[in-house]
């Protein structure tokens, strides 16, 4: 496809990367501030020019505001998608949205019995309308001392003990933001390890948020099962309306898909034979893919070539991630560009405002858009790659227990432990976070995953890092034959005939969106809880090998902070301060046993992460 734009003199991501070298150093390293208006300050790394900012910041003080400030955003980004679906289900326990119901009355029990809310001879809506309330508490509680509901609910003991000693368990999501920032107003807390505390408040305030936007959304749209599904730019069809569904709110993108089937003779009648095709793209590709099985065609850094594609009659977005470039490269070809968030609109688009109130009639409204602009097509500029690619999805907490159900019913995460203590399983990867233009997409994540696959650990996957899994062939049955080493190919052939999927199960596990890292926390604490010991113990890590956003520093932190070893692929912009390094490196391992690892380079990032694996399980005398 980058053929296509190059041909066209569509310029790209990759483009505009290659337009901004050479990268600003100060701003790479950390070392410039712009907090006030004095500045913008820039300390000079090598340490011959000037040392302070006008205010008297030095380098420690302006690298650590700024990574807090990362996190806050990341936190607040998470955490107002999360207070999106908590008050829809609010709602939706008064009556008020007709268009959504609890899809998940088991799961609904579940939390519900987690969070303290009374179920029995209690109608399903005042269930709801009460775990709504509890839940929006983290969102109002104003005692220092009092945590979150969420977190504390869900986390094992030995690790709300520690954190909880730390002072580092969040007590309201938004005053963690709001203090993020207000610590960080210039003139304000100066000191690197108070404030890297600070942040590590705020990151656990963002996975709290994490929590309640997956387990809420579990709710309303049901808890992902295993399905089969497909990735790349090939699910994309000539002879079908083709909407790109592109962000991370699961409240549209779920409506659309309902309504989709509702028109298709509509898009039949605009001459296109096979109906409405709904695709994702990003974190709501990521959330339907696993829900309902709907293809993805790409995701972050490859957004804008679905439009190049000439097929692609309208993208309907939402929040986060979405690139401010899509409508100008819509504006190259037929495509139209639908924002639907009043937060979140960008110059070029059309802006279809979504309310859940008339979600359906909305959703309907943005459809026949796309189906109106079918006829705009010029068909001779469609251009689908044939690329596509199978892929098992679909592995929440839930899902993966059912599976190992099948081996053992009376006690699902037996089989796994034992794997775990025999080796067959080396231990667990968690791989997160996005792309990154700095990197060849996709790359670091095939590269890690197949090098740890061999060894025996076990991958399960979150956000972009699917997306690239999925199209890179590394959910699927035959992939574990291909890339598995011996033990772990073993365990993972017996569940998946076990599980009756015909063969073994893929070794990338896909547990969600970005959001669903939290997914990812539940069964690591099932795990510690089954084996009587901290996360921290755990033969488990995290990687973030193509890290981009302010959310990933946000879900890095926190991975760190609940004990896990976790790696970036990219470079923060904190080396300008060797205090910071250290604080987020060797001071955290010492004190929450989790810590980053900063390494660029997969082959060798991988190895880390396996001497960090087998640094766990020497500890547990493995
Ligand atoms: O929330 S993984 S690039 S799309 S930030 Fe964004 Fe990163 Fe993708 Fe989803 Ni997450
Ligand atoms: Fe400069 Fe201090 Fe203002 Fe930052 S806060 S811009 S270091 S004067």
């Amino acid at each position: 496809m980058l053929g296509v734009t190059k041909a066209a003199g569509i310029a790209t991501a990759w483009d505009r990367y290659k337009a901004q070298q050479p990268q600003c150093g100060f701003g790479s390293t950390g070392l410039c501030c712009r907090i006030c208006l004095q500045g913008p300050c820039r300390i000079d790394p090598f340490g011959n020019g000037p040392q302070y900012g006008v205010c008297g910041a030095d380098r420690d003080t302006i690298v650590a505001r700024h990574l807090v400030r990362m996190m806050a955003a990341g936190t607040a980004a998470h955490s107002e998608h999360g207070r999106h679906i908590a008050l829809a289900l609010l709602h939706v326990g008064e009556h008020k949205l007709h268009d959504y119901a609890v899809h998940d009355d088991e799961k609904l029990h579940a939390v519900a019995a987690r969070l303290g809310v009374a179920t029995e001879g209690r109608e399903q809506s005042d269930i709801i309308h009460e775990l709504a309330e509890v839940t929006l508490g983290d969102y109002q509680n104003q005692d220092y001392d009092k945590p979150c509901h969420w977190i504390s609910s869900s986390l094992p003991a030995p690790r709300l003990k520690k954190l909880s000693d730390l002072g580092l368990l969040p007590h309201n999501i938004d005053a963690m933001v709001a203090q993020s920032m207000s610590r960080t107003h210039m003139g304000c807390d100066a000191e690197p390890e108070n404030l890297i505390l600070g942040g590590l408040r705020v990151a656990l305030a963002d996975l709290n948020g994490e929590m309640l936007a997956t387990e809420l959304s579990d709710v309303l749209f049901g808890t992902p099962k295993p399905v089969a599904s497909v990735a790349n730019l090939g699910v994309l069809k000539r002879n079908a309306v083709n909407v790109a569904v592109n962000g991370h709110n699961p409240l549209l993108s779920e409506i659309i898909c309902n309504v989709a089937a509702d028109l298709h003779d509509e898009a039949v009648a605009a001459g296109a034979p096979e109906g409405i095709n709904i695709v994702g793209v990003c974190c709501t590709g990521n959330e339907l893919m696993m829900r309902h099985g709907v293809p993805l065609a790409t995701n972050y850094l490859s957004q804008e070539l679905p439009i190049a594609t000439g097929a692609l009659e309208a993208m309907i977005v939402d929040v986060q991630c979405v690139m401010p470039s899509l409508p100008r490269i819509a504006a190259c070809f037929h495509t139209k560009i639908i924002t639907t968030d009043n937060q979140n609109k960008i110059t070029g688009a059309t802006h279809i405002e979504f309310e859940e109130e008339r979600a359906s009639e909305i959703a309907r409204q943005i459809l026949r858009v796309a189906i109106d602009n079918f006829k705009r097509r010029d068909p001779k500029r469609i251009d689908i790659p044939d690329e596509k690619q199978e892929a098992i999805v679909g592995f929440s907490t839930e899902g993966i227990v059912a599976a190992l159900a099948t081996v053992d019913a009376a006690d699902p995460l037996k089989p796994m432990v034992d794997n775990i203590v025999s080796g067959a399983i080396q231990g667990v990867v968690l791989f997160a976070g996005c792309n990154n233009a700095k990197i060849q997409q996709d790359h670091n994540y095939l590269t890690m995953a197949k090098s740890l696959a061999k060894r025996n650990v076990l991958v399960v996957a979150t956000g972009c890092a699917s997306g690239a899994f999925a199209k890179g062939g590394m959910m699927t049955s035959a992939a574990t034959d291909q890339y598995c080493g011996e033990g772990l190919r073993g365990v993972l052939t017996a569940i998946g005939e076990a599980a009756g999927l015909g063969g073994p199960l893929p070794p990338v596990l896909h547990m969600g969106a970005c959001v669903d890292n939290s997914r990812a926390v539940a069964l690591v604490t099932a795990l510690a809880n089954k084996l009587g010991v901290d996360i921290s113990d755990l033969p488990v890590v995290a990687s973030a090998p193509e890290a981009m956003s302010e959310k990933a520093m946000a879900i890095g932190t926190w991975s760190v902070a609940i004990g896990l070893p976790t790696h970036l692929g990219t470079v923060p912009p904190v080396v300008g301060s060797d205090v910071v390094t250290g604080l987020i490196t060797d001071a955290a391992k010492a004190q929450l046993g989790g810590y980053f690892i900063v390494e660029p380079d997969p082959e060798k990032a991988a190895d880390s992460l396996f001497d960090a694996i087998q640094e766990r399980r020497a500890g547990l005398g493995l």
